[in-house]
């Protein structure tokens, strides 16, 4: 008798990656069943045990992660004006408009921005295509919506920006963390498991919030200050650690400069003022004092909430010179570090996406590092351009006499999430052209002229550098459905048609001369592309020479710097010494002022912006998942009870917030956790950013997201 076997889908082996969303870039499994976009095919989403950031735990969003790879959301054939087009139709179509815009404007007349969503291979080879291709200074990225401040601060005292200079399982062994505007346990939920291991073993966890948010709810110690005050609330701090005795002294003497001014200038901030301006209980910021006095080990972080204002440098100094009064960075187990961020949110402030960086984080306005960076390219440093505009200013700019008139846009939304996103639309609205690479109809895509319809991260290979500085390898687990193009096919096909530089700009010099010659400078292998940026990086700050896919993959990642394969990675690169010329940290006397934007009779309400657990950023893939809507599937305001009763607002009931750059709508959540002064509303939506104030900071360009003036009203 014939054997009968039924017919089985075929099961691919488990691709082990790592998710598509922020920077703890949980390492998760990937199994596909029935692949190839059969009606049949199922993605299943299972964390790893061997990545120490996650260890088998994921978020709602990482589990849910896999939907977007087989709905039918997905942008699927380039769009030209709305309509479907062949590839060939759109790449010309580009083509002839960046020639025409640089012909009557210059290389500046486009620009590019990028995301630190992309992978190390696509931030490196765009910001190569910006700068010798377009040969443009115009080109910058969302990062510097998101850890700016926070790098700016880090370069200013240890010489290097990485966000947590030692391995997160090192804050298990703390005696106390202090988190500063940072909500973990919405924004990075397995964070909370190294928090915890932490508590368990006897630390204390201070969390500085003006919201009893998820994280606050488990700490030792909550300070509730008014939005935009922490600057003074470092300063009464380490006020206070000095008054109390607990400056370490030898450390101070041996590791640092320039302590006496920051010791002259804390002198006054004693602690009632600091109750004054923040709201803070002096008793509060005593016991967080004694705390980090009394701990062996300690770390001190900072997240956005702390960040993401026009004093945000200064605010991220003051806590860095608390860290160091108490002898904290490069101590092991200690320090300061920035919790970031985007996928690659690391990575991504490294390779050359950013206005004023060439790769390896070097400064593009340094003559060596432009020497090195145009022997790598093939050009001569001349004809590398200078800076450019920061992001908001880049934006802002668009479409103005000297402005861009031409943008391509790669993994961004600003029409969501750029501050003074009324102002922003409009500015994009004005371009002669507009191209954005993406996955899905975001509101921004909605706009372009052309859209570009790209790969996404279990569909493609590529490097990722998480927020502890950890090289990452992001594996194809599934192919791309037909029609779709990788970020890298995309740079490759438009430096092929836009031809050397000499082609189409007047007084360059061509580095490549034939159509085969811009492919090999464009890889679309992302191996290649990385084995390009590995030298491109060798010798700078964020050195990733010894750095392979091989290596990766043996190791469960490698710390940069890593300057030769024979070495073994840097998880701690302050333990002897920090990256400043004499390798001492730098102490920087910081002064407290209020936000950009101070509340008034008319505006008489902080609003602040943030995260909730279910939704990711602009809300361009998590609003398109069915699970997470179901969680939250609108926008709201958070507000006090007693600011409710006394507006008349009930909860449930949709309210206006009025800002004086525009006003939204939301639903109003009445709820204690936040301070009766202040409101709240996520910025998923499009609404929070119609309200928030592009005030820069002065060193970092940071918008300040967190703290404006605002009023609400009733609807109806
Ligand atoms: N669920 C989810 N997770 C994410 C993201 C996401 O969009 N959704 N995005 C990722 C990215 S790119 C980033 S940058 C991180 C951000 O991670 P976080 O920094 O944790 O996120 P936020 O919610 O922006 O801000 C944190 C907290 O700052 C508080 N805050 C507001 N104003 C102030 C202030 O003036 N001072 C202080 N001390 N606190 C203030 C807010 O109440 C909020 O609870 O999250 C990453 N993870
Ligand atoms: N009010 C307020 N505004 C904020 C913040 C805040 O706290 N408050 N936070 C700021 C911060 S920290 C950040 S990081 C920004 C983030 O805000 P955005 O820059 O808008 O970030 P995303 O929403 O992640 O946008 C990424 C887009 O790129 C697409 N994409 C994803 N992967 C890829 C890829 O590999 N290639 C291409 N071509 N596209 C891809 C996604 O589908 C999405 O449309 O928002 C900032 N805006
Ligand atoms: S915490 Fe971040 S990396 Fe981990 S599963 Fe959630 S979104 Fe993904
Ligand atoms: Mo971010």
């Amino acid at each position: 008798m014939p054997l009968s076997l039924p017919v089985l889908a075929p099961v691919k082996a488990p691709t082990a990656t790592h998710c598509p969303y922020c920077a703890l870039q949980c390492g998760m499994n990937i199994a596909v069943e029935a692949p190839e976009h059969g009606p049949d095919e199922t993605v299943t989403i299972t964390p790893r045990q061997d990545i120490p950031a996650n260890a088998g735990g994921l978020c709602q969003k990482g589990w849910t992660a896999g939907e977007l790879l087989t709905g039918g959301q997905r942008l699927t054939t380039p769009l030209l004006h709305g309509e479907p087009v062949g590839w060939d139709e759109a790449l010309d179509f580009i083509t002839d408009r960046i020639r025409a815009v640089q012909a009557e404007h210059g290389p500046d007349g486009v620009a590019v921005f990028g995301g630190g969503g992309l992978t190390n291979e696509k931030a490196y080879l765009l910001g190569k295509f910006a700068r010798t291709v377009l040969r443009t200074s115009q080109i910058d990225y969302n990062g510097r919506f998101c850890m700016s401040s926070a790098a700016a601060a880090s370069n200013r005292a240890f010489g290097m920006d990485r966000g947590l200079p030692f391995p997160i399982t090192d804050l298990a062994g703390a005696d106390a963390v202090l988190l500063a505007g940072g909500n973990v346990a919405e924004t990075m939920p397995p964070f909370v498991r190294h928090l915890a291991a932490m508590r368990e073993n006897g630390g204390q966890l201070i969390v500085i919030d003006p919201r009893a948010t998820a994280t606050a709810r488990q700490a030792d110690l909550h300070l509730q200050p008014t939005p935009g005050t922490d600057l003074a609330l470092a300063l009464g701090l380490l006020h206070l650690v000095i008054t109390e005795g607990h400056v370490d002294e030898d450390y101070v003497a041996g590791r640092t400069n320039g302590f006496d001014a920051v010791r002259t200038s804390v002198a006054a901030w004693w602690p009632e003022r600091v109750e004054r301006i923040t709201g803070v209980p002096v008793s509060l910021m005593r016991r967080a004092a004694a705390a980090l006095g009394g701990a062996r080990r300690a770390a001190v972080l900072t997240g956005r909430g702390a960040e993401q204002h026009a004093k945000g440098t200064d605010t991220v100094t003051a806590f860095i010179n608390l860290a160091l009064a108490l002898g904290l960075p490069g101590r092991p187990g200690s320090g300061y570090g920035c919790v970031t961020g985007q996928g690659n949110g690391q990575g991504g402030r490294e390779h050359g996406q950013k206005a004023d960086q060439l790769p390896g984080y070097r400064k593009i306005d340094d003559p060596a590092a432009r020497e090195h960076v145009a022997g790598v390219w093939g050009i001569d440093p001349d004809d590398i351009p200078g800076p450019g505009r920061s992001a908001y200013e880049l934006l802002d700019a668009l479409g103005t006499p000297a402005g861009p008139h031409a943008l391509l846009l790669f993994g961004s939304n600003p029409v969501v999430s750029a501050p003074r996103a009324g102002h922003v639309t409009e500015r994009l609205g004005a371009l002669d052209l507009l191209v954005v690479s993406d996955l899905v109809l975001s509101e921004t895509a909605a706009m372009a002229d052309v859209v570009l319809p790209t790969t996404q991260w279990a569909e493609e290979g590529g490097t990722m550098t998480n927020l502890e500085g950890r090289v990452l390898l992001r594996r194809r687990a599934l192919a791309p459905p037909p029609g779709v193009r990788s970020d890298l096919e995309i740079i490759q096909a438009l430096a092929v048609r836009l031809g050397a530089p000499a082609e189409h700009l007047p007084g360059a010099r061509p580095a490549w001369t034939t159509p085969e010659e811009a492919a090999r400078a464009f890889p679309v292998e992302p191996r290649e592309a990385f084995d390009e940026l590995r030298r491109a990086s060798a010798g700078g700050i964020a050195d990733y020479a010894g750095i392979t896919y091989e290596r990766i993959a043996a190791e469960t990642g490698v710390f940069w710097p890593c300057p030769d394969p024979g070495h073994p990675g840097t998880p701690r690169p302050f333990l002897d010494r920090f990256a400043t010329p004499d390798g001492r940290a730098r102490f920087t006397p910081v002064e407290h002022r209020p936000p950009g934007e101070d509340v008034d009779e008319a505006y008489p309400l902080y609003l602040t912006t943030g995260r909730v657990l279910a939704h990711y950023q602009s809300g361009a893939q998590t609003r398109r998942i069915a699970a997470l809507n179901a969680v939250v599937a609108e926008t709201f305001v958070e507000l006090h009870p007693d600011l409710a009763e006394r507006l008349g607002v009930e909860h449930g009931r949709t309210v206006r917030v009025v800002s004086r750059r525009g006003e939204a709508e939301g639903v109003a959540r009445v709820n204690p956790a936040i301070r009766a002064d202040t409101v709240f509303m996520p910025f998923h939506w499009a609404g929070a950013n119609l309200l928030t104030n592009p005030e820069l900071d002065p060193v970092s360009r940071m918008p300040e997201f967190k703290v404006c003036a605002v009023r609400l009203e009733r609807v109806g």
